[in-house]
């Protein structure tokens, strides 16, 4: 049978038809809102009022309006670095704009995050974006969030004809018509990517073609004409909210200004075509309209504009009085406070492997909190490459337990989406090396919207999956990664060793309210079974573990490197060398505490890690221990890591390449200056 629309059910009145006199009123307000704001914000910008920069959307004030007064309260936009007349449109307060633009403690982040970063969850606005077409990944999120809860809400990922060609586009197309999110992706194409004209970057006949080969409905309109916006954001609302998915608008626009109030670049467009643009502005075509249509007079229109010119400059004063934010408040929004848990449970007989204790954490997690979900490749119906997630897709369903497209970016942007509206979400890097092509997620996103949204957004998102070398695999599925992301304020990085501490680690990590990055080890998967009680517990991170005590040297170890570490200090034992080996089981947040009072005792260190030296893990504690524990070391902290190489394919030599405890045991000897 064929696909029934909602959209069938309609009787096809022209879209300028669909607005009466008072909506035509109101929209025209809202432009003129807007108009206003990005003007004297511009002024304000020369003045050194505003600083850093802003991108002003006049000439394309049609497009908020016409768009934004179709969603409804529970709704969600999400926008981008041109953003103002979005988040003005779904109903953001003038003065905490200003206030923001100004870097000022009351604007929507606190004056951590300015024009790029408007956010306001209450008003459904989940955040303007620095990064081009970071919204659609997001937005797609959001709009899986909304759709497990069956809540009826839809959402709008605006976004540039730029980030059209951005690879984030065409997998967040594919993933929200595979799952018919309720989702508007709207491309505003104002004919520029900066300087770069779109025609010259942008392949196929039109932007809103490309849904055709995802099958997602599309619209192209007059970007101008109020009443064609409107009308196409209705429709796509209502294919959203009939469950139908998403919808690709394309709005063609132009922008008067330059591309960014900062810009002062050498000229890439002609004064006539920008004069011809100007001939089409939005305002005075709406105005012209409402003259002919509903007797609209010209005092009306003056009327309205000095009201907003009123608006806008109480806006502007009372956000120049306002207070500057504080660093110390600023520090204190960059992770979100840890709820305490109870001291985990003791081990008892129980047995199982590190996978089983992962996976459990996962069951048990799920079972007490029906908003954590988890995605990735392979994930569900067979339970994961490495089986993490057996059993999980037959016992919670394929919505929690979801299979997802090789769409890496998509899969990790969705799952911040997803957090912001209320999801506990675990994403899974099929092997740990994909994660590069989540990096803007992680890194961009997920790191830095608590902060740079002014301490609203939680992000509760597990990246998780199996780093490191020993099973043959090479350099691009064995990479140790654990430095990209400890150098990230707003990351936390887990690193359990043992199947005790990745079942309470992964506890903690999921019912954490930011996101964290939890390294697992594929020999660690191939490990016997180890002691872990069958009762949910979490570890509280930040707390090493004396895994062996020992009083001539400590050596710091993590994952797969800790067993290493043991055996080494076994063999030195023999040879009356007593070593005290510490697991740090989170990178960050680290224990130096625990680490720096060993070295007080033993006064030598030896740091181990399965990364390439430069740059590595070794580096960071050696320099900790030497801020802290100087004074007692009775030689220099040394490090054993791999040499500066991607990892080798040929057996004998990814063995080499691995530290190993005879490399370890080494290390110890020279420290300790025995040969
Ligand atoms: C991922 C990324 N690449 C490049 C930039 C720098 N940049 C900011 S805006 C912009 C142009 C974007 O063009 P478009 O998407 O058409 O939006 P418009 O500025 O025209 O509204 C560029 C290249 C960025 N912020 N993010
Ligand atoms: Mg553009």
């Amino acid at each position: 049978m064929a696909d029934v629309s909602v959209l069938d059910a309609l009787d096809h009145r022209p879209a300028s038809n669909l607005l009466g006199p008072e909506a035509r009123r109101e929209a025209l307000r809202l432009m003129l809102r807007i108009r206003r704001f990005e003007t004297r914000a511009k002024e304000l910008f020369l003045q050194g009022v505003i600083k850093g920069t802003a991108h002003s959307s006049v000439g394309q004030e049609a497009i908020a309006a016409g768009a934004c007064p179709v969603l409804n309260e529970g709704d969600f936009l999400l926008t981008h670095h041109r953003g103002h007349g979005h988040t003005l449109a779904k109903g953001a307060d003038p003065r905490r704009m200003f206030a923001e633009l100004m870097g000022k403690a009351s604007g929507y982040c606190g004056g951590l995050g300015g024009s790029m970063h408007i956010a306001d969850f209450d008003s459904g606005i989940l955040g303007a974006n620095g990064i081009i077409g970071a919204g659609m990944g997001l937005g797609c999120g959001a709009a899986l969030a909304e759709q497990l809860d069956q809540s009826g809400h839809i959402g709008v990922a605006f976004f540039g004809d730029g980030a059209a060609n951005e690879g984030i586009f065409h997998e967040t197309m594919n993933l929200a018509a595979i799952w018919r999110l309720p989702l508007i992706f709207f491309c505003e194409n104002n004919h520029y990517g900066l300087s770069t004209p779109t025609g010259m970057v942008t392949a196929g006949t039109t932007i809103a073609a490309r849904g055709d080969a995802y099958g997602i409905p599309n619209d192209r309109v007059d970007g101008n004409e109020l009443a064609q916006i409107r009308g196409a954001t209705e429709r796509a609302a209502l294919r959203a909210r009939a469950g139908e998915g998403p919808t690709l608008i394309e709005a063609l626009t132009y922008r008067w200004d330059d591309h960014s109030m900062r810009a002062n670049l050498p000229a890439y467009r002609t004064s006539e075509e920008e004069e011809n643009w100007k001939s089409a502005d939005p305002i005075i075509r709406l105005e012209a309209e409402m003259a002919d249509r509903d007797g609209f007079l010209k005092r009306d229109y003056d009327a309205m504009v000095l009201e907003t010119e009123t608006e806008i400059e109480a806006a502007i004063d009372w956000a120049k009085d306002q207070t500057e934010p504080e660093m110390e408040t600023a520090l204190s929004l960059v992770t979100p406070p840890r709820a305490p848990s109870p001291a985990p449970p003791l081990v008892d007989d129980r047995e199982i492997t590190y996978v089983q204790a992962i996976t459990e954490a996962f069951a048990q997690e799920m079972a007490r909190d029906e908003n954590v979900i988890l995605i990735g490749e392979d994930i569900g119906r067979i339970g994961g490459i490495f089986g993490l997630t057996r059993g999980l897709y037959e016992r919670f369903g394929p919505d929690r337990v979801r299979d997802t497209p090789i769409s890496e970016g998509a899969i990790a942007s969705c799952a911040v989406g997803a957090a912001m509206r209320g999801k506990r979400v675990v994403v899974e890097a099929q092997l740990w090396d994909f994660v590069t092509l989540m990096m803007d997620a992680i890194v961009n996103q997920a790191a830095k919207a608590r902060y740079m949204l002014g301490g609203k957004a939680k992000v509760p998102v597990v990246f998780r999956g199996p780093q490191g070398a020993g099973i043959r695999l090479a350099a691009q599925h064995t990479q140790s990664l654990e430095m990209f992301f400890a150098n990230v304020p707003g990351l936390e990085v887990y690193a359990p060793s043992t199947a005790y501490d990745a079942k309470g680690l992964m506890t903690a990590a999921i019912r954490h309210d930011g996101p964290v990055v939890f390294l697992e080890h594929k020999l660690l998967y191939l490990g016997q079974s180890q002691p872990v009680p069958e009762t949910p517990y979490a570890i509280e991170p930040g707390r090493a573990r004396i895994v062996r005590e020992g009083n001539d040297c400590t050596v710091i170890a993590t994952l797969a490197m800790v067993e290493r570490a043991v055996q080494a200090a076994d063999r030195l034992a023999r040879e009356g060398i007593g070593v005290e080996v510490i697991d740090p089981r989170t990178i960050k947040p680290l224990d130096i505490e625990t680490i720096c009072d060993s070295v007080r005792k033993t006064n030598r260190a030896v740091v181990v890690h399965e990364a390439p030296l430069f740059g590595g893990f070794g580096g960071e504690i050696a320099s900790s221990i030497m801020e802290n524990a100087f004074d007692w070391l009775d030689a220099p902290v040394a490090r054993v890591g791999a040499p500066e190489s991607p990892v080798p394919y040929n057996d004998r030599l990814e063995r080499a390449y691995m530290p190993d405890s005879r490399r370890i045991a080494d290390a110890v000897k020279s420290v300790c200056y025995r040969t």
